[in-house]
C-alpha cells in the first residue's frame, strides 16, 4: 500500500484496516481467559510481534465488509440490500453468532428472517454483532449526527432488535465519527459527547465509569463478553485510554480475554479512524490476508466510501 497523502483517506483506510486487523489479531484468543494470554505475552510488544504468518479476520471484518458495501453501493442502509451483502459474504467457518447463523441462513434461504431473529432470542438480540460491524457507517456520516444514529439503528435492525444491541451500534459508530474528527484527541470531550448521546442508564453508567478510568488494568472493569454492553464501552475506554498507540489498544483489550476478536476490531476501528492506516502496526498491516476480501480489497472499499462521502457533501478537496 502506498501512504495516503490525503488526510481523510488515511481515516478512511485506517478505520477498516484497524478493524480487521484487531478482528484478525484477537480471533487468535477468542474465548480465552486473561490469565493464560498474559502468561503468554507479557508486554503489548510481545502480543503484537506473535503473527509471523498471514492473519486472517472473522464474521466482525466479514459483516462490516457487508455494511460497507451497502453504502458504497446505495449510499445509505436499504435492509433488503443489506441483508443480500451479509448473505452474500457469509461464510460460516469465520465464526458467527449462534444466532445471527441462524438468522443469515434464513436470509440465504429466503425465509421471514425477522421471525427466526424473535424466535431466537425473544425481544431481539443484544450481543454485540451490530456494534462490531457498524464502523462504516460511522465514517460515511461522520458529521450528520441524526443520519448516523438512524443508519446505525438500521444496519442493527436485521439481525439486533434488541435496544441495547442498537444502542451499541450506534455508540460505536459515533465513536468512529469522532475518532475520523479529533486530533489532537480530547478524551473528557470524547467520552463526554459518548455519554451524551446514551439512551439508556445502562450504557451511561459503564461510559461515565470508562470516563474515570486511570489505567489500563482497570478496563476489565467494563467487561469482556459477547454482550453488546460488555464490550462496547471497553473498547471506547481502551482506545480513550492509549488515543497515541494502535498497539496498546488492541492488545489492551486482547489481555481481558472472552471476546477477544471483537474487543479489538471494535478498539482497533476506532483508533484507525483516529491515527489512520499511516499510524497503524505497519507489520500487521503487511499480515493481512490477502485472499479476494483482503488487505487490498479493504483499501479499495475504504476508498470507494470516501468517494461517496466526498460526493454527498459534494466536497472536491481532500480535508481532516
Ligand atoms: N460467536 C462468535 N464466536 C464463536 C465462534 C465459535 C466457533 N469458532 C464457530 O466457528 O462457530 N463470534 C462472533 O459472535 C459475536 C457476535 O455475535 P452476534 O452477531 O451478536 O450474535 P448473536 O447470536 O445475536 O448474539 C451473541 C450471543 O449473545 C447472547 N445473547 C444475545 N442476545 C441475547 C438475548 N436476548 N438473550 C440471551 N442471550 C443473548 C447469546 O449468548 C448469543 O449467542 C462476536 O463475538 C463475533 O466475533
Ligand atoms: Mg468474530
Ligand atoms: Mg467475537
Amino acid at each position: 500500500m502506498s501512504p495516503s497523502s490525503d488526510p481523510l483517506q488515511d481515516r478512511f483506510r485506517g478505520c477498516l484496516l484497524g478493524l480487521a486487523i484487531g478482528d484478525a489479531l484477537g480471533g487468535k484468543f477468542e474465548a480465552q481467559s486473561a490469565d493464560g494470554i498474559r502468561a503468554r505475552f507479557p508486554s503489548v510488544e510481545a502480543l503484537i510481534a506473535y503473527p509471523q504468518d498471514e492473519i486472517w479476520y472473522t464474521d466482525d471484518t466479514q459483516m462490516a465488509i457487508g455494511v460497507a458495501e451497502t453504502l458504497v453501493e446505495h449510499g445509505a442502509i436499504i435492509e433488503d440490500q443489506l441483508c443480500k451483502a451479509f448473505v452474500a459474504n457469509y461464510v460460516p467457518s469465520r465464526g458467527y453468532g449462534r444466532g445471527a447463523r441462524a438468522v443469515l441462513e434464513a436470509m440465504e434461504e429466503g425465509r421471514d428472517y425477522r421471525q427466526v431473529a424473535e424466535q431466537y432470542f425473544p425481544g431481539g438480540s443484544y450481543g454485540n454483532g451490530a456494534a462490531m460491524r457498524v464502523a462504516p457507517v460511522g465514517l460515511l456520516f461522520r458529521d450528520d449526527r441524526a443520519a448516523l444514529q438512524e443508519q446505525a439503528r438500521l444496519s442493527a435492525l436485521p439481525t439486533h432488535l434488541h435496544p441495547l444491541g442498537i444502542e451499541g451500534a450506534q455508540l460505536l459508530a459515533l465513536g468512529v465519527a469522532l475518532c475520523s474528527q479529533s486530533k489532537p484527541f480530547d478524551r473528557a470531550a470524547f467520552l463526554r459527547e459518548l455519554v451524551a448521546a446514551c439512551t439508556s442508564d445502562a450504557y451511561r453508567t459503564r461510559l461515565e465509569l470508562a470516563s474515570r478510568l486511570e489505567k489500563v488494568d482497570d478496563l476489565g472493569q467494563l467487561g469482556n463478553r459477547i454482550e453488546a454492553l460488555d464490550s462496547v464501552p471497553t473498547a471506547i475506554a481502551s482506545f480513550a485510554l492509549t488515543p497515541e498507540s494502535f498497539a496498546s489498544t488492541i492488545a489492551n483489550v486482547i489481555f481481558l480475554g472472552g471476546d477477544t476478536d471483537t474487543l479489538a476490531a471494535m478498539a482497533g476501528a476506532l483508533s484507525g479512524a483516529y491515527l489512520g492506516a499511516s499510524g497503524l502496526a505497519q507489520r500487521l498491516v503487511n499480515l493481512i490476508e490477502t485472499s479476494p476480501k483482503g488487505r487490498t480489497y479493504l483499501i479499495e472499499l475504504a476508498d470507494r466510501l470516501l468517494t461517496v462521502y466526498r460526493e454527498r457533501h459534494a466536497i472536491k478537496q481532500p480535508h481532516q
